[in-house]
């Protein structure tokens, strides 16, 4: 039976790879679920994996990031690779952004059988990148598509996690936005391998771009690679050409210096973490009536014992 069903998923794999949309939607779905089956899918999914190159793009809500996305995706294609796009956590009415459909259909790249777009909520598991989103990209990986597209939204942890799936990650931000530098400052300086100064049409980009140079100049770690400042702009895509190169230099670096294997490990680590830490708490709880955990619950409360000893406790009971 395990090999018949390892036959199918491995069958709706290679109609995946054949670039049969249906097929990759239903891999994805598949695994979302979560069901027996998903395990065979993954197991095949993963040893397929490992071709594409992911690229993260994130910044603050509303700094034009799925424009920027659409005008990617166009330059990918107009170099004949196959683009996959998964927006995590779409617009918030906050920002006034459109959700990233409506700019890739925007740009006419709907009818595209070499676009694949994908919109995931940011429930977490790794920081802000949920467990779909890791999924949904090694499927993309695992059949065939050359580029695969990241973009987050928010400032904060979301952007940070996103290191453990993306190979190249490129931190956007937007002219006269004293506070984003700040933003930037904080958490994101490290993540960046390359900043892009968006909407540079506005006033004050040179500036944004001086500042994030000269903060960069500051932070300089000796990793081989120089942390670049683009700028771009607008529908038209202004700049994206260029950016999309220093995408491809980066993966050059990365693979002429070893880091891509220093960050496949990282990944591979914290994948392997959040899992054991999300497997050993359904063991641990049970489907809410281990009675072990629910004592615990009753001594917790009781102050009997704290939650560390608690803890340790239902572990050694496994
Ligand atoms: N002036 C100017 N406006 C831009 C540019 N790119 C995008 N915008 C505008 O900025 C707003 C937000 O654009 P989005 O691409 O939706 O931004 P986003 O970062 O994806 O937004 P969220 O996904 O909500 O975080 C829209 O009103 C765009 O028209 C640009 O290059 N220049
Ligand atoms: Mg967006």
């Amino acid at each position: 039976m395990t090999s018949t069903a390892s036959t199918a998923s491995a069958d709706l794999l290679r109609r995946a790879e054949d670039g049969d949309i249906a097929a990759t939607s239903m891999l994805m779905t598949a695994l979302e679920a979560d069901t027996d089956r998903a395990r065979e899918i993954r197991t095949e999914v993963h040893r397929a994996g490992g071709n594409a190159h992911v690229i993260g793009i994130t910044g603050p809500a509303g700094s034009g990031k799925s424009v920027l996305v659409g005008s990617l995706v166009r330059e990918l294609r107009s170099r004949g690779k196959r683009v996959g796009v998964v927006a995590v956590d779409p617009s918030s009415s906050i920002s006034g952004g459109a959700i990233l459909g409506d700019r890739i259909r925007m740009q006419g790249l709907t009818m595209d059988p070499f676009v694949f777009m994908r919109s995931m909520s940011s429930r977490g598991w790794l920081g802000g990148v949920s467990r779909a989103t890791v999924d949904v990209v090694a499927v993309l990986d695992a059949t065939g598509w050359d580029t695969v597209i990241v973009e987050t939204v928010g400032v904060g942890q979301a952007e940070v996690e996103i290191v453990s799936i993306a190979h190249t990650v490129a931190v956007v931000s937007v002219p006269g936005l004293g506070d984003d530098i700040q933003a930037i400052k904080a958490g994101l300086l490290e993540v960046a391998d390359v900043h892009v100064v968006n909407k540079s049409d506005l006033p004050e980009a040179n500036k944004t771009a001086s500042e994030l140079t000269s903060m960069l100049m500051l932070s300089m770690q000796d990793s081989g690679w120089n942390v670049p400042v683009l700028s771009t702009a607008g529908l038209e895509g202004q700049g994206v050409p260029e950016l999309v190169d220093t995408f491809e230099k980066h993966l050059d670096w990365l693979r002429s210096s070893g880091e891509y294997d220093r960050r496949e490990r990282r990944a591979a680590e914290a994948r392997i973490s959040a899992t054991a830490r999300d497997l050993l708490i359904e063991r641990l709880r049970g489907s809410g009536e281990n009675q072990g955990f629910v004592d615990a619950v009753d001594d917790v409360v009781a102050r009997r014992r704290d939650p560390y000893d608690a803890a340790l406790g239902l572990i050694a009971s496994l």
